[in-house]
């Protein structure tokens, strides 16, 4: 399925129902009163969250969102019929933005969560709530209230505990494939994948992670090279990083992983100060073995510890797991004991 993970839509709840004039009407009864009924009320546009959507798509064709108008009052003091709520069902992890403001409106990070986008307007009253002493006929009633409209920027935001980002081509993908269920596609050339990828990690008997695989960045992808940078809001709301590098003839992973952090710090300041866990991977390959110490070395001149592994034979691939999760339960600790 196509992934899209912005879409602009307009919501219209429902105008409400007119009011009725209507007089009773008897037998012998030369003028009867007033009867006309309200109206009834017009539907809200209600968004909500589901974890069975994983992207914007169907609205990027259905970019109107019209909940119905309540029914008009009618004579007997019959009121309209309030018109049924429209629910737009949108993934899980999606913020909603007012798109002439930029306002912030809601974030749907929880399974059936809800937000009204927009009221629908109350029914008009008929001309029997008008009677007085003085006026015992009134031949007016009201209008419904027009329904709320207004114009939404939907923007998906994919929730995961671990984000996977690195150049094209080091192994995003492999890594995933190896340590959960998730399936994307590989292979040997750059920009393979070009949309998301969850996958759920399972470590012992009960707990998980969520871990997301993202297009690869390349340095000046935030000026647009490459799939630039606009995926990163994908790994927005990680606990941590997970920054793969491989060694190839011509590269050097200290240099890469410079580059990349650079562009990090272009889309958020905060995403590039996110903990990372740094790993080279393609320890199988002789080039990789025959390197690696040295690259090794240059990551601990620099104070950082780095990992190393081949997401192909398996290697080091548990011992990356568990640094993750340790690494994720220090970090989900320290931030619930600064809250
Ligand atoms: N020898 C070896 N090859 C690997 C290893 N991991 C990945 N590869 C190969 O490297 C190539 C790229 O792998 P992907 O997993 O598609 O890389 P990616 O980082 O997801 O690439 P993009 O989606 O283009 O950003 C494929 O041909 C993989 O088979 C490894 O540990 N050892
Ligand atoms: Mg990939």
């Amino acid at each position: 399925m196509k992934f899209i993970d912005e879409a602009k839509i307009y919501v219209k709840a429902g105008d409400g129902g007119k009011g009725c004039v209507s007089f009773r009407r008897e037998k012998f009864v030369p003028r009867g009163g007033p009867n006309g009924g309200d109206g009834g009320k017009g539907g809200d546009v209600i968004i909500k969250a589901s974890s069975s959507h994983r992207t914007l798509l169907d609205l990027k064709y259905q970019q109107h969102q019209t909940a119905k108008r309540g029914q008009h009052g009618e004579g007997s003091n019959k009121t309209g019929r309030s018109a049924d709520d429209l629910v737009v069902i949108v993934p899980v992890g999606t913020l909603l933005k007012d798109a002439d403001t930029d306002e912030v409106l809601a974030d749907l990070t929880v399974d059936g969560q809800t937000f009204i986008a927009g009221k629908g307007g109350i029914g008009g009253r008929g001309n029997a709530r008008f009677a007085t002493a003085k006026n015992r006929a009134p031949r007016f009633a009201q209008e419904g209230m027009p329904g709320d409209e207004r114009l939404l920027l939907l923007e998906l935001k994919l929730l995961a505990d671990v984000g996977i980002i690195g150049m094209p081509n080091v192994g995003k993908s492999t890594f995933i494939t190896k340590v959960s269920a998730a399936r994307p596609k590989i292979a040997d050339y750059p920009f393979t994948t070009l949309t998301p990828n969850l996958g759920v990690v399972r470590i012992g008997e009960y707990e998980t992670f969520v871990i997301a695989d993202i297009p690869g960045l390349i340095p000046g992808a935030s000026q647009g090279l490459g799939m630039g940078i606009r995926f990163l809001r994908h790994v927005e709301r990680t606990t941590l990083l997970l920054h793969i590098l491989d060694i190839t003839k011509d590269s050097d992973p200290w240099t890469d992983f410079e580059a990349i952090t650079g562009e990090l710090a272009q889309f958020s300041p905060e995403l590039a100060q996110k903990p990372q866990i740094v790993g080279i991977n393609k320890l199988d390959l002789p080039l990789t073995q025959g390197r690696i110490k040295k690259e090794i070395d240059k990551f601990r001149e620099k104070g950082i510890e780095i990992l190393s592994f081949s997401a192909v034979t398996g290697e080091g691939i548990k011992e990356a797991v568990g640094e993750i999760a340790r690494k994720l339960q220090a970090t989900e600790k320290d931030q619930n004991d600064t809250e």
